[in-house]
């Protein structure tokens, strides 16, 4: 463990001197995009940050006030475990590999540069959201969840140097280079073009597009890549947080809708809450753009990635007896001749929606809670999952108009679901007329209510962010 480089890691850096010196040369360009592209108004501000120190299960963080442009991005893979073998797909038992097996390399580069990119985009979308934050407590979180996305860009770049020769070097160049939104060099999936301006959009974000994460970082970590494996194995942990705080901030807005809802008389703006039918309105949003980065149903990359053991199913070891992912088929309906039919589909090339369909499982528990805080306010309302059709921009049912129950529908007739199911401009700009930034430790905005506890056994009115 070498904390007190100039990058922290536990690669042993200093003992790869070309490596250590083209890591150094990226690392300038990284504050300078940081400084421009980061969270806007805050970078001279001391900031109560949880930083990685070391990868032992208990005790990696470190706590302390730092400004954002001084925390310590560093490397850290988990260690190698005993079981060395590739454990899926047409390799298994086959020694994992610790270097970047030719016939694979395009494959893992772009498995590892389409990561990358989702990192800096998430920064990007998430820039203004300090400027009107409902707490200290949640501004910090937000500075927390994207001083870590800085880290796992890094956790990528650091693959992309040290495997891939030039080729990397210039994929890490170009993940500070594209920007989110940016009609001529957006950021590669269509999530991480969505602006989040405000904290409805933010929650909903960390909570269905960084649980994304969670299940694509997941098949990564059983990945017969070790360095890649080890990486993504290390990134869930810190992942957990950017979760927590999507999880609790609905949360948080459901209750503050619900009480508001029943105080009112079902009218909770009038008390200057968000009415629920908008937050299911952003849930559908978010959601529908997260069952996008799936990727498509019927996907001959994912039975590639999956034969090659570079990417594997969600909990592939525990789940699964065979491993070879060539007894079965997965039934998925596909439109054929203006109907939906359905196709059986070899099980390699259904991984994606196998994969999706564990993160709809995930998802749904979710919102049965939230609903049970809904019940106990006594407001007669219930959240819901969109259809994993409708408002589709990627796979087999992009080009096709899929209505909430994902039946085929008319264009006209989606043009109306859009309408009522989706956030329009009035909703957005009601959600964005109750954005407000609270700087006084322990208030918190009205339309939220305040978190369980603090942060890591801190009161909640201590000031996580001095300004
Ligand atoms: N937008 O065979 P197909 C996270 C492209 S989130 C735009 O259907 P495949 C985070 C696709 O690239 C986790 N393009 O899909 C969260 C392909 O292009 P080419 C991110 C898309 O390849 C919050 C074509 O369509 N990690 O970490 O099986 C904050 C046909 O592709 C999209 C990963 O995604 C889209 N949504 O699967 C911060 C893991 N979907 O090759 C961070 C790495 C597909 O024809 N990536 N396309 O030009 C992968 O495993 C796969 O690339 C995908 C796509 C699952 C994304
Ligand atoms: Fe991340
Ligand atoms: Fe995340």
């Amino acid at each position: 463990m070498s904390l007190q480089d100039t990058i922290p890691n536990n690669v042993d850096l200093n003992h790869d001197r070309r490596l250590k010196k083209a890591l150094e040369s990226w690392q300038p360009k990284f504050i300078e995009w940081w400084k421009e592209m980061g969270p806007e108004g805050f970078q001279e501000k001391d900031i109560y940050l949880r930083t990685a120190v070391s990868v032992d299960k208990d005790g990696w963080a470190d706590y302390k006030q730092v400004k954002m442009p001084d925390y310590r991005w560093g490397i850290f893979l988990t260690p190698e475990e005993g079981n060395r073998k590739v454990g899926f797909g047409d390799m298994i038992d086959v020694d994992t590999f610790d270097e970047v097996p030719g016939e694979f390399r395009n494959a893992l580069r772009r498995l590892i540069v389409t990561q990358g990119d989702t990192e800096p985009g998430s920064v990007e979308q998430q820039r203004l959201l300090g400027q009107c934050a409902p707490s200290l407590y949640d501004m910090r979180n937000l500075f927390q969840v994207n001083v870590e996305e800085g880290r796992h860009l890094w956790a990528m770049v650091y693959l992309l140097h040290r495997f891939f020769g030039k080729d990397g070097r210039d994929e890490a160049d170009d993940m500070l280079e594209r920007r989110s939104g940016n009609a001529d060099k957006p950021r590669i999936l269509e999530a991480f073009n969505q602006p989040i301006d405000d904290w409805l959009s933010f929650y909903c974000f960390t909570m269905f597009v960084d649980r994304d994460g969670k299940f694509q970082l997941a098949t990564l970590a059983e990945s017969g890549f070790s360095p890649l494996r080890r990486s993504c194995r290390f990134m869930l942990t810190e992942e957990a947080h950017h979760l927590f705080v999507g999880d609790r901030g609905i949360s948080r807005v459901v209750k503050r809708s619900a009480e508001l809802t029943r105080e009112s008389g079902g009218d909770p703006y009038s008390l200057g809450g968000i009415p629920l039918n908008i937050v299911q309105k952003y849930i559908n949003y978010w959601v529908t753009y997260a069952m996008d980065l799936f990727g498509g149903e019927i996907s001959s990359n994912a039975a590639d990635f999956f034969a090659a053991g570079l990417k594997g199913r969600y909990n592939e070891q525990r789940k699964y007896k065979d491993h070879s992912g060539n007894e079965g088929e997965f039934e998925i309906p596909v439109v054929q001749g203006g109907k939906l039919m359905p196709r059986a589909v070899p099980i390699r090339n259904a991984m994606n929606e196998l994969l999706r369909e564990e993160y709809i499982a995930d998802s749904r528990s979710a919102i049965r809670r939230w609903n049970k805080i809904i019940a106990e306010e006594g407001v007669d309302f219930e959240l819901s999952l969109p259809h994993k059709r409708f408002h589709r921009h990627q796979g087999e049912y992009a080009g096709h108009f899929f209505n909430n129950e994902g039946e085929l529908c008319t264009e006209e007739e989606h043009a109306v679901l859009t309408e009522a199911l989706l956030p329009t401009e009035a909703d957005r700009a009601l959600v964005k007329s109750l954005m407000v930034q609270v700087t006084e430790p322990g208030q918190m905005a009205n339309w939220i209510s305040p978190p369980a506890k603090g942060i890591n056994g801190m009161p909640l009115d201590y000031e996580y962010v001095k300004l």
